[in-house]
């Protein structure tokens, strides 16, 4: 029988969550970034091996939520938390020692599904400081979702614990997630790469028009900042700075799609939607319903 299901991956911001998820499934499907809270939603990737198959959910990391998205953002990586068959606790090696999932995640409980802990980042790792880790997290796997040292042994354990199941998805199945969302993500990438301080956080990106049946595939993207300072900022200085995203944007488009694109940028302004329910739920951000009492 072959074993299959979910796989939470859940950890504070910049653990290298999304790396991992891209490491593991051998494609680029999570955006990545130095700067923390790059991941706003769960990102589904899939790993399909002759005996199982991983059904990996990148989360948002745990943090404590100051406004609406970032509640948004918590109560998602919640909810991957409890649909998940197995858990891996993915902690930043180099940041000293290892704290309870339970405490990062601020859980009543303990969660339902078994954590494996997972220490990454372990070649960033001077080897005593790699000992004292191992010596306090005994059953902990160290991986380096970077260079990929330890993959194989944290998947072999990861599919250990998964229940026995037939596949959930067709073997060649990559993700569940439509192209629309992750051309929205890899511009959303580029800006954060570009831009500095409080600018890239205030950028989310809605692709208004997809023409497949244009050569190049023709695709609008609308970048929605909170201020109109913001704006002239993405534009730039004779509208520079979002020629530069269009530009390196549409490179990670093409790669996607293996066709060439026409990436049309447009920056607009969506006052404070960072914290307004209404303009959240637009980009399909979920909040947790708020205690009635
Ligand atoms: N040296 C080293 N850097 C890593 C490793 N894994 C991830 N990183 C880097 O850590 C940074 C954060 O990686 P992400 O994968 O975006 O982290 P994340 O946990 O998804 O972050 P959020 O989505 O913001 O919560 C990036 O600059 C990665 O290149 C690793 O194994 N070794
Ligand atoms: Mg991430």
């Amino acid at each position: 029988m072959t074993r299959a299901g979910i796989v939470t991956v859940v950890g504070r911001p910049n653990a290298g969550k999304s790396t991992l998820l891209n490491r593991l499934v051998g494609e680029k499907l999570a955006i990545t970034s130095p700067k923390p809270q790059s991941t706003r939603k769960r990102i589904v990737g899939i790993l399909t091996r002759d005996d199982a198959q991983l059904v990996v959910h990148d989360t948002p990391g745990l943090l404590h939520p100051r406004y609406a998205l970032q509640k948004a953002m918590r109560s998602e990586a919640l909810a991957a938390l409890e649909d998940a068959d197995v858990i891996a606790y993915l902690v930043d090696g180099s940041r000293g020692p290892v704290e309870p999932l339970q405490a990062v995640a601020r859980l009543e409980a303990p969660p339902r599904a078994p954590v494996v802990t997972v220490i990454n980042k372990a070649d960033l790792l001077a080897p005593e400081a790699r000992l004292q880790l191992a010596e306090a997290n005994p059953s902990a796997l160290f991986v380096s979702a970077t260079t990929g040292d330890g993959m194989p042994a944290l998947v072999d354990r990861l599919v250990s614990l998964l229940p026995e199941s037939p596949f959930l998805y067709d073997a060649e199945d990559v993700s569940t997630q439509h192209l629309r969302f992750f051309v929205e993500e890899l511009v959303r990438e580029t800006a954060l790469e570009q831009l500095e301080d409080e600018v890239p956080y205030s950028i989310a990106c809605e692709v208004e028009e997809f023409r497949e049946d244009r050569d190049p595939v023709y695709i609008r993207v609308v970048l929605f900042v909170e201020r109109e300072s913001q704006k002239h900022i993405v534009i730039g200085r004779e509208g520079e700075r979002i020629r530069q995203i269009g530009m390196v944007a549409r490179t990670k488009v093409e790669n996607l799609l293996g066709q060439r694109v026409y990436l049309d940028l447009w920056v607009k302004v969506l006052d404070n939607w960072r914290r307004n329910e209404r303009s959240l739920k637009r980009f399909g951000f979920v909040l947790p319903e708020e205690p009635s009492s």
